[in-house]
């Protein structure tokens, strides 16, 4: 019988969705164990065969864990809002929510058909207002809350409310956006305009004019992480530095348990230091200068007060806010021109630009607290103002930023390092002795840091501070697509929140999807939705994209629950995602957010764990090969010349591009070349058209206008450039899975794809390779029939040497399923399966475990053997195979033999031998005999299992 994939494959997809084979409840007898899959955006390009990568390695984990007896869940859902659907509804009018359940559609087609076992009851979909419902409640959770530093805790906003009535800020220790002074009757006089403002500087949720990236192209405002050098990320549009009243939501006020909390947490060292990277978490000291002639000091961060002895300058930040009173008369139009100048410059722009050193002079001066010299205040924008106090002590001799503007402007420089005499060559070190530097002088860096410290708090003008990197979240963006906020506001300005029993404010219809031409969301057009009352009139911006994201893996515990967003029991039972697979790109994005919102939810109660992901792998990504044929920049005779890669050489090659091709028109040459031949040439050509006329050239002949001319041999074929690199639309180079799957099935596709490496790299895919697993598959059908192509396998009891092949199989896959290691899994069903074909197993007690152990791989033909051997239910809920310790043993013993001590032979015997024949056998062997030679044995000692030694005199 002939394995046909498609038949079973198909059959056993539609018995698990009509019997529920993997719907989960919670059940309190068995352990929890929950698998989560970085749900996917669903674009109209539909799934390519990069996508699977980490669904099939969280899929095989979920079957192992559920078959060890784990309750396991493991859902799938789709992050639907976003910029793309709306685009496209831009260009082509079909509205988002009609394509993206189009797209939802054919995404969960395709995963269905890769027999993955996700318990679809759950489904999640962040556009579905029973959804986000549950967004807006979380965002009003966070309006509602502020953050207390002393308690490390986010506190309800009316406790903030009544200690302000009762002490003002007096002692208050709370996050926020600027250090607030008040008494408790300031308070109480305030309007209840005053008093918004105030509470909107604390609050978790809050809204502040803010300077953004705004992107007029795209119509929105984007976050740091999503311009790239200036320029939109997606579409590569200008963007612009522009103040607008924004909502953003207060991450900073979790920085320090954001870094500390990841401690114990199982993610790649990487994973790690990338997000400590983005906390950027800095301990120094704020230092207070006199500015000379004004009533006013400036306050600088610093992580070197150390180096106090050697400013030479301060550098404030071109946006500061003491700008103006700093700049004298004569440095007026300098410094507004300079200002003028790199405004649109965005921070990160500004700190990775070493190369154009910058500045001017405001005209005034500081004064330095020990030495009393005049330091020159300069602007510059390496300067960034939203970091630390937006104003720095130059100290040129210990900063290279600072050497490379003193060197620019002539400012002096002052060594206070002594770096001959320890290992600190390097400007920046933070090592080396003190010099030039009055009490700190011969100090360690580290000493002085404390000394400089103290000599500063003693005068009253710094203190140790501890600075982050980390910047509050923006929440708004100009967007249709997206959660509406549920707040509006009245004629006064004053904010309101609607009323979570009134959630969700749903999206108002609406056909025209463009920003308005003022930069206001395309829902300022829904004028009867904005104004539903005379008195109001609604927020019209929506949420990020990652406002969805950051809490699906909770909901995905209680769906469908429609009094909270999980129940209690839901949510005390699942706790939190035990293993998360997803691509590295969401590294301080998604899991930043995340992970923030659910300590949050944490601190109000809402959620028993403070980490929502305990085990964090992130999956490679699989490149495609891209194939191209190299053009000449300049045509010949008006004509596109082509030009055989093996032809190209140092002379040549500048005056070439390259042109992709689709990857269905090379063929394959010996193992690393790959070429085209006249028929795929004409492929080519009646795909790209514009290439109709051109010249092909190559070695042995050229190929124009339909004709080759040959030159040697009777055969055209020209050779591409091939290299490795992203799978992508734009390189012609994307492999669907489905047609994969048509080809070879779902099983093999699945194996094939853990076959291809370590989970965590990135690797090409190269579909030679796939016949190898395909053979695998066929084989292992092939064990259970006889020539005649008929079900036969043996019930007689299998050898002790068929038992170890089984277990020691088993062994290795459980020791690489823990260790996520599933590439070798696979080597390790292949070599057992050519074991046990070279002694001719068919014994059903070897065939049935085995069957099992391959189940979370292949979970089609397992299944499909499984009802063969007669077996009810399900493979999926068997128990997963054991290994027997006593069959892990080999049966073969090795042992030294030594003759007084020396060891001068080895005796290979099985185990089973004891002492007596042990001495025989070991007495006869060549070697022995030889060195024995006018010897005779005084006494044998032999140690089972270990050792052999003779006595000899
Ligand atoms: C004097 C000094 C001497 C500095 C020295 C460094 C070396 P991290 O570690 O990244 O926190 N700095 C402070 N605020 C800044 C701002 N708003 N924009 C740009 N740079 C700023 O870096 C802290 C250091 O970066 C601070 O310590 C300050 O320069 C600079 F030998 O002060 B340092």
């Amino acid at each position: 019988m002939d394995y046909l994939h498609q038949e079973i494959e198909g059959k056993w997809q539609q018995w698990w969705d009509e019997n529920q084979t993997y719907k989960v409840e919670i059940d309190e007898s068995k352990p929890k164990f929950y698998v989560l899959d970085m749900f996917p955006y669903p674009s109209g390009a539909g799934l390519h065969v990069g996508h699977p990568l980490g669904y099939i390695a969280s899929d095989i984990m979920a079957r192992f864990k559920h078959m060890e007896g784990f309750n396991v869940l493991h859902p799938m859902g789709f992050d639907a809002f976003g910029l793309p659907a709306e685009q496209y509804a831009l260009q082509t009018g079909v509205h988002p929510a009609v394509s993206t359940k189009d797209n939802t559609q054919r995404y969960r087609t395709q995963l269905k058909r890769l027999g993955f076992n996700y318990d679809w009851s759950r489904e999640v979909m962040t556009c579905d207002p029973d959804y986000y419902r549950w967004t807006q409640w979380i965002f009003l959770k966070l309006y509602d809350h502020w953050y207390d530093n002393k308690s490390q805790k986010a506190l309800p906003i009316t406790q903030i409310e009544a200690y302000f009535d009762e002490n003002g800020t007096d002692k208050l220790d709370a996050a926020c956006n600027e250090a607030m002074n008040f008494s408790a009757s300031d308070w109480k006089m305030m309007t209840p305009l005053e008093k918004q403002d105030v509470l909107m500087n604390f609050r978790l949720a809050y809204r502040k004019v803010s300077f953004v990236n705004w992107c007029e192209e795209l119509g929105t405002v984007l976050a740091n992480d999503e311009v790239k050098d200036g320029v939109s990320e997606r579409g590569g549009f200008p963007v612009e530095r522009k103040p607008m009243l924004q909502w953003s939501l207060r991450i900073t006020a979790y920085a320090e348990r954001l870094l500390r909390e990841m401690d114990d947490l199982e993610w790649s060292d990487a994973m790690k230091a990338m997000q400590r990277n983005w906390i950027g978490k800095s301990e120094g000291a704020s230092i207070q200068f006199k500015v000379e002639g004004l009533n006013l000091r400036l306050e600088v961060f610093t992580t070197r007060p150390d180096t106090i002895f050697g400013v030479s300058f301060i550098v404030i930040a071109p946006d500061h806010d003491l700008i103006s009173m700093l700049t004298t008369e004569d440095q007026k139009d300098e410094v507004k021109n300079y200002q003028n100048s790199v405004k649109n410059r965005s921070d990160r722009e500004r700190l990775s630009d070493s190369k154009h050193v910058t500045g001017v002079f405001t005209g005034s001066f500081a004064v330095h607290p020990f030495t009393g010299e005049r330091l020159p205040i300069w602007t510059a924008d390496y300067v960034l103002k939203e970091y630390g106090t937006g104003a720095i002590m130059a100290v040129p001799a210990g900063d290279d930023r600072d050497f490379a503007f003193a060197a620019k402007f002539g400012l002096p420089v002052l060594e206070i390092i002594d770096r001959v005499n320890s290992e600190a060559s390097n400007r920046e070190s933070k090592s080396g002795i003190l010099i030039n530097s009055d009490f700190l002088n011969g100090m360690p860096v580290q000493s002085a840091i404390k000394a400089s410290i103290q000599a500063l708090a003693n005068l009253g003008i710094g203190k140790r501070v501890v600075q982050y990197k980390l910047r509050d979240a923006l929440f708004s963006r100009q967007r249709y697509w997206g959660e509406p906020f549920p707040i509006y506001y009245d004629k006064n300005g004053l904010v309101h929140t609607v009323e979570e029993v009134d959630l969700p404010v749903t999206l108002p219809p609406l056909d025209n999807f463009k920003p308005t031409s003022d930069g206001k969301s395309p829902l300022a057009r829904a004028t009867e939705w904005i104004n539903f009352d005379s008195e109001f009139i609604r927020e019209t911006d929506t949420m990020p994209g990652y406002a969805g994201s950051s809490w699906y893996f909770l909901r995905y515990m209680d769906s469908r629950n429609e009094e909270e967003f999980a129940s209690k029991a839901a949510l005390s039972y699942w706790k939190d995602v035990d293993l998360y697979i997803g691509g590295t790109e969401h590294a301080v994005g998604h899991l930043m957010y995340a992970r923030f919102w659910h300590k949050f939810l944490y601190d109000i109660g809402k959620v028993p764990t403070f980490e929502p992901f305990r085990r964090l792998v992130n999956q490679g990504m699989i490149q495609g090969v891209i194939e191209s044929l190299y053009l000449y920049k300049e045509r010949k005779d008006g004509r596109a010349h082509f030009i055989c890669s093996k032809l190209v050489d140092e002379e040549n090659k500048e005056g070439l591009t390259q042109i992709p091709v689709l990857i269905d028109y090379v063929k394959e040459y010996g193992s690393d070349n790959s070429y085209m031949d006249v028929d795929s040439i004409k492929q080519f050509m009646d795909w790209r058209p514009e290439f109709k006329d051109a010249i092909f050239e190559c070695g042995n002949g050229v190929f124009e206008n339909g004709q080759f001319y040959e030159k040697e041999v009777p055969s055209f074929n020209i050779f591409t450039h091939s290299e490795v690199g992203k799978m992508s639309k734009s390189k012609f180079n994307v492999i669907n899975p489905d047609d994969v799957v048509a080809v070879y099935g779902a099983d093999c596709f699945r194996m094939y794809e853990m076959f291809l490496g370590p989970v965590e790299q990135s690797k090409p895919w190269d579909t030679k390779g796939i016949d190898g697993v395909s053979k695998f598959l066929k084989r292992y059908w092939g064990l259970f029939f006889n020539e005649a192509g008929t079900w036969e396998v043996s019930l007689e009891n299998p050898s002790r040497e068929m038992f170890q092949i089984l277990h020691q199989t088993i062994q290795k896959v459980r020791v690489d399923l823990e260790r996520l290691s599933l590439n070798t899994c696979v080597s390790h069903f292949m070599i057992c399966l050519n074991e046990l074909r070279r002694i001719q197993c068919r014994h059903l007690l070897i065939l049935e475990p085995l069957t099992i152990l391959l189940a979370p791989f292949a979970p089609h033909i397992t299944e499909e053997i499984w009802r063969k051997m007669g077996k009810q239910g399900s493979v999926h809920h068997a128990r997963y195979p054991e290994a027997d310790p006593d069959l892990l043993v080999s049966d073969q013993v090795t042992y030294p033999v030594s003759i007084n001590g020396k060891k001068r032979a080895e005796l290979s015997v099985p185990r089973s031998l004891d002492g007596q024949e042990l001495e025989s056998l070991a007495l006869a062997i060549p070697e022995i005999v030889k060195w024995m030679e006018g010897l005779s044995v005084r006494k044998m000692i032999v140690v089972p299992g270990r050792m052999i030694n003779i006595v000899a005199g």
